[in-house]
Order: C-alpha cells, then structure tokens, then sequence
C-alpha cells in the first residue's frame, strides 16, 4: 500500500502549509527556531495521521517508523553516516532540539533519506512535499526521525515529553 487510500485533504493542506510557511533553499543557512519548528511540526501531525488512521482498519504496520535507515539508503552518496552517528550516539551534543532539526536538515540527514527512499523504493512522491504524506514511506521515515527527537529528548533529560509515546506503534518500538 504505498498510497494512503482515502488520505484526508485537511491533513494534506496543513503538511503543505507548513512547508510552505518555512520553505529555505539554502540548508546551511537555516533560522534559529526552525530545527525545533521541523521537528514539533511533524511530531504532532504524524501523530494526527496516526489517530486518522487508526480509524481506518489499515495495516498499523505500514506507518511504522523504521527502526533504522535501510542499508540501500545508508550506502547512497548522499547519505552522510557520521551525521547518523552522531544523532544515535552523542545526542546530547546537541544543547537543544532545535539544534538537533537544523542538523537533520543541514547535514542532509532527512533530504538523503527522502530522496533515496523516492529512488530506491519507487515512491516519486517522496520529493514532493504536497504529496508526500500520501505515502506510507513518509511516515516510516519521520516515525523513525520522531524516534530519534525522543532520543535527544531522553538524553537531555526531558522525561515527561520522552516517556509518553506518541502512539501505540510508538510505544512498541521503544521497548528493546
Ligand atoms: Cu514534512
């Protein structure tokens, strides 16, 4: 199912409203205040699909984050693995979540991943934010980026936001 049936227009309109609203062409020139806009952003509106989709009586399994970026990806030219590293492993090197979101813009974290995932997986509309969230992909890619915001979050000490999942898909993938 690499399309949502049914995906509500609403949804669509606030997914392309934001982007549009903090659309930047230049990725190492990014505000301050944008990476913890990117990161909040798509927390809530992941979690909206999720409650939309719950209702619907499709496979929970499709939206999943990934627990980790596919091999094929991580093996592109674009995919910059120290970045990676650095998020999964010294989180706290981040002194703030919008630090964190500039970095996952910056260092093409999240535009490789977009991008390969659309090449790779035959999902074109990956690339295009007006339709993206269409695809179940996106919510494999930014489930699993939401993952990594509740890491940075666990390790700076943010208990109470770190320790409610956002959903039940959630909540399976932090118990290791
Ligand atoms: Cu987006």
């Amino acid at each position: 199912m690499p399309f949502i049936p049914n995906f509500p227009q609403s949804l669509l309109e606030e997914h392309m409203r934001w982007h549009h609203a903090n659309h930047y062409d230049d990725f190492s020139q990014l505000p301050p205040g944008y990476g913890q806009s990117f990161l909040n952003f798509h927390r809530q509106f992941i979690n909206k699909v999720y409650q939309w989709y719950g209702t619907t009586g499709y496979d929970p399994r499709a939206i999943a984050g990934w627990q980790s970026v596919p091999e094929a990806i991580r093996n592109t030219a674009c995919y910059n693995r120290a970045a990676e590293a650095r998020v999964l492993n010294n989180p706290q090197s981040f002194a703030s979540a919008d630090q964190l979101g500039i970095f996952l813009e910056a260092s093409n974290l999240h535009g490789c991943i977009h991008q390969e995932s659309a090449r790779l997986f035959g999902e074109p509309a990956l690339n295009d934010f007006d339709e993206a969230p269409r695809t179940t992909m996106f919510y494999n890619i930014h489930g699993m980026i939401d993952q990594w915001y509740r890491n940075w979050e666990r390790a700076a000490g943010i208990a109470r936001a770190a320790g409610k999942p956002s959903s039940g898909a959630a909540r399976k993938r932090n118990r290791r």
